[in-house]
């Protein structure tokens, strides 16, 4: 589709990448003043724990219902007590997650340049549609898939084929951008060409043996996928 250009289509993670994780500690913290950060901390790690337990399990059920079932077992972790409308509510805050500044940006640039640009995702499909709805960044998507079509979670290598069956294209002309560095190792390993966008130096991946990715922000994305030998009058360079 788009000769010179390091992929033909770029998948992005949901939640912590496309969506910030950051008002998950005001949701907690107004729900549990003064133990916010703990809630939202180890209720992000119950939910991935959880979701990588249950695939390795064979026992899916999809992303709402683990998110449910963490915040309950962080709860009861952090020592914090809710009435069930106000947990039942917490619940919902993964819903309610604004879009990361320069996401949208980024989608429209690629989009721009000739790619395809989708969203790959835990999310179950029930709520992808309303979260990218109400974040309106379904104007800037192609595709839009939930891990419900294969009843696994990341990193399983059926997740990751997701984006080759829809886009009909090889691995290796897909990009993927995750904030998550067990993500990362995923889809490097499935052998996606992947992005991470490091949090911080302090922030490693996984040994787990997969390729290393490239590290990215959100600002020198648009060089990774488009670099300049991309352009119309490089292309036309004999061997460029
Ligand atoms: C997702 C998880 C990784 O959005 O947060 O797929």
């Amino acid at each position: 589709v788009s000769a010179g250009h390091r992929v033909d289509a770029v998948f992005f993670d949901l939640f912590g990448t496309l969506l910030a994780l950051d008002a998950l500690e005001a949701a907690c913290e107004a729900a549990a003043p003064g133990r916010g950060r703990a809630l939202s901390t180890t209720w992000r790690a119950r939910q991935l724990e959880i979701s990588w337990l249950r695939t390795a399990m064979g026992a899916f059920v999809d992303f709402d219902r683990v998110t449910a079932d963490a915040l309950d077992a962080a709860m009861k972790e952090v020592g914090v007590k809710m009435a069930p409308a106000g947990r039942r509510q917490l619940a919902r805050a993964f819903e309610d997650l604004t879009t990361t500044n320069g996401a949208p940006v980024v989608l429209d640039a690629l989009r721009a340049a000739g790619l395809q640009t989708g969203v790959l995702t835990n999310c179950s499909r029930v709520t992808l549609p309303r979260v990218l709805a109400r974040t309106r960044l379904d104007r800037s998507l192609d595709f839009a898939l939930s891990v419900d079509a294969v009843a696994a979670f990341k990193p399983h290598p059926s997740v990751y084929r997701l984006a080759t069956e829809a886009t009909g294209m090889p691995a290796g002309r897909i990009g993927f951008v995750t904030a998550n560095g067990w993500d990362a190792a995923g889809a490097a390993a499935f052998g996606l060409f992947v992005v991470w966008l490091r949090r911080g130096p302090a922030d490693q991946l996984p040994p787990v043996g997969a390729p290393e990715p490239v590290i990215a922000s959100w600002s020198s994305l648009p060089a990774v996928f488009l670099p300049a030998d991309a352009s119309p009058q490089d292309a036309a360079r004999p061997g460029g």
